[in-house]
């Protein structure tokens, strides 16, 4: 009797926790509801079917407990599973429940997902490249392109292997060692590059994420709906540095953003800066060849 009662307290203990955590109704990520509504319906499925099947087992463990000894002369009524292999209606009845909710659990992301990587003509690109293990990102500049780039070209003095006569790349401003800005209410199209390994670009508050793979550009896009700071995580298993892959992202009113962004160096600068050190002291360049990121070398 007592396992029963354990497993109906588990159920309703489930129940009780679900409604009243803390951690339901936050703030977070109300740029992407059609998510949250996604963990929503994936609860009223699973929810109920959890509820039943503890509820069920309770029973069971109730009802059907055996009764050893306690009626000798009748041996017949202690209770033994009935051998049951066929049974059409019941395996009817779990086929259509199981399809209905797994259907009604992928649903709902298919559309989500189709959603998260439809990208609006408004949103502006920007780029985000992972390395081990520090994040660069890569802003469109005056002409609002992103300049082409090769990752065969990248080196200390073309941290993000931008193809040199491509015009669009001239322009590009490039933060490495800074964070990551957006501004307010501007839908952004993310870019991911990687340089070497895996990573996963992660915002947790955006409700954002998604791979980064060597030779592919994936994106998602989204729009940030409230300033504040946040944390970039890595979410891909990177290397010794994983756990220190991390950067900010700071999303701003558009008079902030612009600006920040004022500040930044572009492309063109940056070369132009490079060149006038190497006549300086043709050691610097000597330091910035090579496999080393370019940390140091483009700050401000
Ligand atoms: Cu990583």
């Amino acid at each position: 009797m007592w396992v029963a009662i354990v497993v109906v307290l588990v159920a309703l203990g489930s129940l009780l926790f679900h409604l009243f955590t803390p951690w339901w109704s936050t703030e977070i990520a109300s740029n992407w509801g059609s998510m949250d509504l996604t963990i929503d319906i994936t609860f009223w499925i699973t929810g109920p079917a959890y509820i039943l099947i503890l509820l069920f087992t309770a029973f069971c463990i109730y009802k059907f407990h055996a009764k050893v000894g306690k009626n000798e002369a009748a041996p017949e009524s202690n209770h033994k599973a009935a051998y049951d292999p066929e049974n059409k209606k019941l395996e009817w009845w779990l086929t259509v429940g199981t399809t209905v909710g797994v259907a009604g659990l992928l649903a709902p992301g298919l559309i989500v997902w189709n959603s998260y990587v439809t990208v609006p003509e408004e949103a502006v690109e920007i780029e985000v490249l992972g390395q081990q293990w520090q994040w660069g990102y890569r802003y469109p500049g005056a002409d609002g392109k992103l300049g082409t780039s090769d990752a065969t070209l990248v080196n200390g003095d073309n941290p993000f292997g931008l193809i040199l006569d491509d015009p669009n790349g001239q322009d590009d401003i490039l933060v490495e060692g800074d964070d990551l800005h957006l501004q307010l209410d501007q839908p952004v199209n993310v870019l991911l590059r990687s340089l070497d390994v895996l990573h996963d670009f992660y915002v947790p508050q955006f409700r954002a994420k998604m791979d980064m793979v060597p030779g592919l550009v994936t994106f998602f896009w989204m729009t940030p709906t409230r300033t504040g700071t946040f944390d970039i995580l890595c979410a891909e298993l990177c290397g010794s540095g994983h756990y220190a892959m991390r950067g900010t992202v700071v999303v701003d009113e558009k008079a902030d953003y612009d600006a920040w962004l004022s500040e930044q160096q572009t492309f063109a600068q940056f070369r132009a800066a490079l060149e006038d050190k190497s006549k300086d002291n043709s050691s610097v360049v000597m330091n910035t060849v090579g496999p080393q990121p370019a940390h140091g070398v483009m700050s401000r």
